[in-house]
């Protein structure tokens, strides 16, 4: 395995093995036997509505090999690749994972912050893969960049290179006719996803073609994805959950067709849903409210739309109950973590199930161990910290051993950070962060559950609660909300009552409330929480009454 990685211990690996969860088969090789399989199917639709095939796919990345061999990407050399929405994504990859280079994914908007990432973070690549992406135009950046970045060999970008600048070379011009090339060991690092931790720097987490070939597979039979699936890849494409859960990979894995949409808006969606005849979208609850708002007005025929995934934050019970109802599809919540577990719930689920967990373990070899402080086990329906291992869970993040020591478990679980409670069924509900606390006074409070009781106002839409310093509690409640326009104003009093008329105790009550506009976000498009409570510390204390501090 790759320098600097920790791999399954061999007992843990000959038993996913033994059960056929690794077939030691490589991301390149099984998009070699999904071309012959299903060869002059679509398997790639750009939103301008370019038409690839299985056959052309495997040729494309064959002569995209070649061509980065050409250029001196050498195999387990890493690749940093921030490319948008588009069928050149995968060809890139699956080209990369021909050669046996290691593509890092970079959200896009990783991008300001990529040369602090590439001078501090050990992805230290030789080769990195921008373009515009979502109006923010890389090329620019390494331009600018370039002269400080002297490791960086060759910049490949997907567009016009637009000028004479040394080190930029158009990924068009480099296909070349193929040339053999060694086949990588499918028990290696196929690709580093990039971790959401908004605290520090992102760690690099590596991805073997064993685990995420099962990932996907076994994530593609729990969704039935079979040749008429068609996949709206909305989400930007380098992210864990269209890529693999089962997404892009899982929907090519069985002939189906992958549709990208450039961004995630109604606007460009719904029109694509109807031009593709699309049955299947992941999204994040963010967009949900985007698009709950705009279905009902909208002219745009969405009634091949049949499955939407929600996840990458906790999607509250009163928006859950509305989506199948308003978008006509069946909701499938997800919880996951570039890291690795999974869980989904199930078509066959109760309704009460799917509209209020976060479903159960993808695998039947997720190792799952809800723990309180002193990592001893909780009962279920105690809340705890989520441990996990299994066989697509890493072991240990790259080039990370101080890290490592404390982010898992002697025996190897990885400590996630949520607080879960796990229902007699078996299903995970989400509960809030280790640290989504806010520390009232000693008594403390979860920002989820308080956020859950505020998205059932009438007037709000979503909310983030962070703690803004006191004097005298230490930490006092602060909650900012996005105001749903069609609803009443919310006003603290107004929250304080219903909430209160909610059961919920009165020093979980926010003592501040603060309307805005928009939500900051993270790289990983989740409410900045960070941001919102640098912003809280320096709110005054006292204010006018609805607006201000309770008192
Ligand atoms: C996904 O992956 P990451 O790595 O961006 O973020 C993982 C973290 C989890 O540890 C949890 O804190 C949160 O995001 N999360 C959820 C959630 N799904 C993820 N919190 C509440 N409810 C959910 N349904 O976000 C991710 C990766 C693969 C599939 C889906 C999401």
């Amino acid at each position: 395995m790759l320098d600097g990685c920790v791999p399954w211990p061999p007992d843990a690996a000959e038993r996913y093995r033994e059960a056929g969860y690794w077939r030691g088969e490589t991301l390149g090789a099984l998009l070699r036997g999904w071309a012959e399989r299903y060869g002059d199917r679509v398997a790639l639709v750009g939103d301008d509505g370019t038409r690839v095939t299985y056959r052309e796919l495997d040729m494309w990345c064959d002569r995209l090999a070649a061509g980065f061999a050409g250029q001196g990407v050498a195999p387990r050399e890493r690749v940093l690749v921030q490319l948008p929405n588009t069928p050149s994504f995968v060809a890139v990859c699956f080209a990369l994972f021909r050669l046996g280079a290691v593509p890092v994914f970079a959200l896009p908007s990783y991008a300001v912050r990529s040369c602090g990432t590439w001078r501090s973070c050990p992805v230290r690549s030789r080769w990195w893969i921008p373009d515009e992406v979502r109006g923010f135009d890389h090329r620019a950046l390494v331009r600018d960049l370039l002269p400080e970045l002297p490791r960086v060999a060759r910049v490949f970008v997907a567009g016009d290179p637009g000028g004479e600048e040394d080190g930029l070379v158009a990924l068009a011009a480099l296909e070349q006719d193929p040339v053999a090339l060694p086949e990588p060991d499918a028990s290696d690092v196929a690709f580093f996803l990039l971790s959401g931790g908004t605290t520090a720097l992102p760690k690099m987490i590596p991805r073997t073609h064993d685990d995420y070939a099962y990932q996907t597979r076994i994530t593609a039979g729990i969704c039935e994805l079979g040749e008429d699936t068609v996949y709206l890849a909305v989400l930007p494409v380098e992210f864990n959950f269209p890529w693999g859960c089962p997404g892009i990979i899982g929907v090519l894995g069985v002939g189906g067709r992958v549709v990208f949409a450039p961004d995630p808006t109604p606007q460009t969606c719904f029109p694509l849903i109807e031009r593709e005849r699309v049955t299947m979208t992941s999204v994040i609850p963010t967009i949900v409210h985007l698009w709950l708002d705009a279905a009902g007005r909208t002219g745009h025929d969405l009634s091949s739309l049949d499955v939407v995934q929600v996840g990458s934050s906790k999607l509250h019970d009163e928006v859950a109950a509305r989506i199948e109802p308003e978008l006509g599809v069946r909701l499938q919540q997800v919880f996951g973590m570039a890291e690795g577990l999974l869980t989904f719930t199930r078509y066959d689920d109760p309704r009460q199930v799917v509209l209020t967990t976060q479903g159960r373990p993808v695998s039947p070899a997720d190792e799952i161990r809800v723990v309180d402080g002193d990592d001893r086990e909780v009962p279920d329906g105690t809340v705890g910290e989520l441990l996990t291992r299994g066989p697509y869970t890493l072991r240990g993040y790259y080039r990370a051993p101080e890290h490592n020591a404390s982010a898992f478990t002697a025996d190897g679980f990885y400590r996630s950070g949520d607080l879960v409670r796990r229902t007699p069924t078996g299903e995970i509900v989400v509960e809030g962060r280790v640290k989504d606390v806010v520390i009232r006074g000693g008594d403390k409070v979860s920002a989820t559950e308080v956020e859950g009781h505020l998205t059932a106002h009438p007037g709000v839409q979503q909310a983030a609660v962070v703690a803004k310093p006191d004097r005298v509690l230490g930490e006092k409640i602060c909650a900012y909300v996005v105001a749903d326009r069609d609803g009443p104003a919310p006003t603290l009093p107004g929250v304080r009552r219903l909430l209160r008329a909610r059961g919920l105790a009165d020093f979980k009550l926010p003592d501040r409330l603060e309307v805005v506009e928009v939500f900051p976000l993270t790289g990983l498009n989740k409410v900045d929480k960070k941001v919102l409570a640098a912003r809280a510390g320096l709110l005054h204390s006292g204010g006018g009454a609805g607006r201000g501090d309770a008192r």
